[in-house]
């Protein structure tokens, strides 16, 4: 098949997802043109199946904001046009969903019917999209894909609460690849990072307020006094500031690392005794399953699609959003005890393996040809002859 894959490319797990996605179709064989402002950053740089099409900046002087939407539509018709992609699968509604629909919709007035499918990913639909400023575009356009997919139930319950669906929403969860995301010997490292055996707790995120990484700081403090233990924070966003003034006023800077956001995230995870996540919503949690897939449990928040991932009791524990008091009660119930630790990580570990992109994306693929011999056949009739 040839896909067209469009996405946000900068850090963060819709754009992670649907460059690993394309990857790994690439790898089996499929033809992947990504369509986006910039290369996205788990590209890497050369695989014969794998295209990159930048969208240009649509800039003059008239613009005070620059049409995005308008460029990426233009540039999806002539790739779908010039490279005969088969479909294009968009990842995050806003506004990809709607500049798809767009491009189909030019592309048949000459007579040139492409599918596309929209994988939702959370914050499109729970926080930013059910927006009144995005709410009827995204409820249009998710009606007006081919194919919707959602990366837990939960996604796809929520969506269907809050808009009028009338499409079916096909759940197909993320993802780990075990090549990249396994625990490696790494105690050289741990040495210089944990010099006097100290546990590592680790928090990966975009720092954005919906992750409470303010959370991940007052459970570390209270783990501290318990337990000789570090903390690092991987990743970057606009609550930085804000938590490294709290590290201050609670005296641990020493403790704590803000690392900054990192490519090999798998190398700091395979030193790690515990990964916390704290979130007010979290549609799936990848960053916890990466987590896993590296053996490190999980203290969590209990919302969103995170119970679906994180098994309570098994792979780590779950609380509800702000209970800092019970996540610390719990790390430290973990931590403190090396048998216990080890049974956490097995388990993370096993739970992780239902995972595994070997299993999923064929589910991506089987999905892909689905839409290609239903919706097709069945739409294009109707509105190839309402657009010539
Ligand atoms: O976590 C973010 O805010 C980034 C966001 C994104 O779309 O880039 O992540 C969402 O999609 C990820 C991949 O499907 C999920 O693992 C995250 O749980 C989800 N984030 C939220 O729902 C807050």
């Amino acid at each position: 098949m040839k896909i067209g894959i469009v996405c946000y490319p900068t850090y963060g797990g819709s754009g992670v997802v649907a460059t690993e996605v394309g990857l790994g179709l690439a790898r089996r064989g499929h033809q992947v043109h990504f369509i986006t402002y910039k290369r996205p950053v788990r590209l890497s740089p050369f695989h014969e199946n794998v295209f990159f099409h930048e969208v240009a900046e649509a800039d003059y002087p008239l613009f005070e904001y620059p049409p995005y939407d308008t460029a990426l539509a233009s540039k999806m018709v002539d790739v779908v046009k010039y490279e005969n992609l088969d479909l294009l699968h968009v990842h995050y509604a806003i506004p990809h969903a709607a500049v798809a629909y767009m491009a189909k919709k030019i592309l048949l007035t000459e007579g040139r019917y492409v599918p596309v499918v929209t994988t939702l990913h959370g914050t499109d639909i729970t926080l930013v999209g059910k927006h009144r400023t995005f709410a009827p575009v995204v409820a249009f356009s998710i009606n007006k894909s081919d194919g919707v997919t959602a990366v837990s139930e939960y996604l796809s319950k929520q969506t269907k609460e809050h808009f009028k669906i009338n499409n079916e929403i096909e759940v197909i969860y993320n993802f780990i690849d075990f090549d990249r995301f396994k625990k490696v010997d790494k105690d050289h490292f741990k040495k210089l990072i944990a010099p006097d055996g100290e546990r590592i707790l680790t928090h990966v995120s975009n720092f954005r307020k919906v992750k409470r990484v303010e959370d991940v700081i007052q459970i570390f403090k209270r783990v501290y006094e318990e337990v000789p233990s570090k903390l690092l924070l991987i990743g970057d966003g606009p609550e930085r500031q804000n938590l490294e003034e709290l590290c201050r006023e609670i005296g641990l800077c020493h403790e704590i690392r803000f690392l900054g956001k990192q490519d090999a995230v798998e190398e700091l995870l395979a030193i790690s005794d515990l990964f916390i996540i704290p979130s007010a919503n979290e549609s799936f949690g990848l960053a916890a399953l990466e987590a896993m897939a590296c053996e490190v449990p999980v203290i969590s928040s209990n919302v969103g699609g995170l119970p679906e991932v994180n098994i309570h009791g098994e792979t780590g524990y779950l609380s509800d959003v702000g209970n800092v008091d019970e996540m610390a009660e719990n790390a430290i119930r973990i931590l403190k005890d090396d048998e216990i630790l080890q049974r956490f990580r097995k388990n993370a570990l096993a739970q992780a393996k239902r995972f595994d992109i070997k299993n999923i994306l064929p589910k991506y693929e089987a999905y892909y040809e689905h839409i290609l011999k239903t919706a097709v056949y069945a739409n294009r009739e109707k509105e190839v002859g309402s657009e010539i």
